[in-house]
């Protein structure tokens, strides 16, 4: 079965690297924030061996900025998280969720304080730019928010640092993970953050300025060949074995961060002001029933995840499987699911209903091994 065509038109916003990644073979894209996001340049099993190899530039321009900028800039973010922001100091970036008033996981994004009084949201893919100012407006805010021009480019792969030193520099092996500096290319300076959606370590440039994107682009491949620089992309199969979240996919709006692993950052008594704090006071009073966690799921490989997959323990109702991917390395499928209390703890043996048939799985504690 060939793979259905993707129609584009304005709507479906190209990025500012578009043209680089189709002359490196992109095979698939998908949709974030409206935007292309590339899914697969090589079969799965290679894209994924050569990013815990070597290293890969992504073009995640689909993980949008949503600029808050003002007297009330920081009052703004923070009714959108209950992460306390009092030490998100100019230079660092926070992993913040975004609730709506009843707790509900509106977004994940990574939250950067860029200047006084202005913050950068790097969202996941939901519109946080319309919550944003339907808040200011509603609140009378002393803010203006807008989604400027920058567009991330990921560095991610074990050569991450040396792909990086070689293009911007030695400063930027002293950048902390999660801190950023800002850096000089050609007549300008990015943000560069030690951050990524993988955790094969690396950096994110914020492109700011859609004309410099291709220079960016290739300035790393030009000092990167004997590192084996490749186009790459946010690869599904690390990504779960890694246990990183995907907003849409793994939680939505009707899960809390309590129930999505998230509670480190739920700051009942540090984020005055968040729009479900009262929610999330009495989600932590009453307790959570389900959570998300790891499983293994046995028998050869499954397909991809695109509703949830039941899953159940003595045929009886234990929750469902969200995202599903067979690992090459470690040659078992490895999965992220929403979990009930009763069956939660790793060892846990369920049996998972994919799409193609019944299989026996485990609740996992990271990492798989
Ligand atoms: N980088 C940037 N923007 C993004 C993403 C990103 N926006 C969309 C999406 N990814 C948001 N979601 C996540 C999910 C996980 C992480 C980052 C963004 C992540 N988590 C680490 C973890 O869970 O171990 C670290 C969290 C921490 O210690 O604070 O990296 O990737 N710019």
């Amino acid at each position: 079965m060939s793979a259905p065509l993707l129609s584009c038109s304005r709507r479906l916003r190209r990025t500012p690297f578009s043209a680089r990644v189709e002359a490196a073979g992109i095979r698939a894209y998908t949709v974030y924030n409206h935007m292309l996001l590339p899914t697969s340049f090589d079969t799965p099993a290679s894209d994924y061996f050569h990013l815990k190899t070597h290293v890969q530039v992504w073009d995640v321009a689909c993980e949008r900025q949503v600029q808050v900028k003002g007297r009330d800039a920081l009052k703004l973010v923070q009714m959108m998280t209950p992460r306390s922001l009092a030490k998100l100091d100019y230079g660092r970036c926070f992993y913040t969720p975004f609730v709506d008033e009843n707790g509900g996981m509106i977004n994940d994004p990574v939250t950067l304080k860029v200047d006084e009084g202005c913050y950068w949201i790097s969202i996941a893919d939901s519109d946080v730019l319309l919550l944003a100012k339907g808040l200011a407006c509603g609140a009378g805010l002393n803010v203006e928010v807008c989604e400027p021009d920058v567009s991330p480019l990921a560095v991610q792969g074990p050569k991450a640092d040396d792909l990086m030193a070689r293009a911007f520099g030695e400063q930027v092996r002293d950048i902390g993970f999660f801190r950023f500096e800002r850096l000089a290319f050609e007549d300008t300076t990015f943000v560069v953050a030690r951050s990524g959606y993988s955790k094969q370590g690396g950096f994110e440039i914020y492109v700011e300025g859609s004309e410099y994107a291709e220079a960016v682009w290739d300035a790393l491949f030009a000092v990167g060949a004997d590192l084996k620089v490749r186009a790459g992309c946010p690869n599904s199969i690390e990504r779960i074995e890694s246990g990183l979240l995907s907003h849409g996919n793994d939680m939505t709006i009707e899960d809390t961060p309590f129930e999505c692993g998230l509670g480190k950052y739920v700051h009942l008594d540090k984020a005055e002001g968040c729009i479900g704090l009262e929610a999330l006071r009495r989600q932590a009073a009453r307790g959570h029933a389900r959570e998300i966690c790891s499983l293994r799921i046995d028998g050869d490989a499954v397909p991809g995840c695109t509703e949830p997959w039941p899953v159940e323990v003595a045929g009886e109702p234990a929750g469902y499987v969200t995202s599903a991917a067979w690992s090459p390395g470690l040659e078992f499928n490895v999965a992220l699911g929403m979990i009930n209390k009763p069956h939660w703890a790793p060892g846990t043996a369920v049996e998972v209903i994919a799409i193609d048939g019944k299989r026996p799985g485990t609740v996992v504690a990271l990492p798989f091994e």
